[in-house]
């Protein structure tokens, strides 16, 4: 089976590159693929965030990497066959904002959505953060 991971990824973190690898063993083909969110203001330039991201899956077969910024999650879907749309979780607020996309793209489109609870040691990881962590020029330490 086909899966979609769509983000902005504005970086790709360690945090997405987890859920990325673990949905990689589960299904045959996903695509994680840059969409634009609405609500955030792009910090990277799309080719930049899929230069990233290529690197992030040179080692997963069977990742393919894709950019869709304009039209619907689900209407990118259909075009390509694809059934299931992968997110990662890590708490409530993430839950809060994923049940209602969730239940529209499968209202939409009977597209279904995978959740993958982030590992606990990446859960604080985000794009905002590490980009704010590069500016100071900080590193973590793990
Ligand atoms: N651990 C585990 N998972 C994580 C972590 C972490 N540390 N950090 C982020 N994630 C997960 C997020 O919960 C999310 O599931 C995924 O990784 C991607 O995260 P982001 O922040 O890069 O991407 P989002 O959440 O801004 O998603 C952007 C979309 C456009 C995909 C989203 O807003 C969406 O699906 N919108 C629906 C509207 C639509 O149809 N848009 C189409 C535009 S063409």
């Amino acid at each position: 089976m086909r899966a979609l991971f769509p983000g902005s990824f504005d970086p790709v973190t360690q945090g997405h590159q987890d859920v990325l690898r673990r949905a990689a063993l589960l299904f045959d083909e996903v695509v994680v693929c840059v969409m634009s969110n609405p609500n955030k203001s792009g910090r990277f330039p799309v080719a930049e965030r899929l230069e990233l991201l290529r690197a992030a899956a040179t080692d997963l077969s069977n990742v393919t990497v894709d950019s869709h910024t304009g039209g619907l999650l689900v209407d990118y879907c259909r075009d390509r066959g694809i059934d299931v749309v992968i997110r990662g979780v890590r708490g409530g607020a993430d839950l809060d904002y994923e049940l209602p996309m969730a239940r529209m793209n499968h209202e939409l489109a009977g597209v279904e959505t995978f959740f993958i609870a982030a590992d606990p040691s990446l859960a604080h990881i985000s794009s905002t953060l590490v980009t704010t962590m590069n500016q100071q020029g900080r590193v973590p330490e793990r």
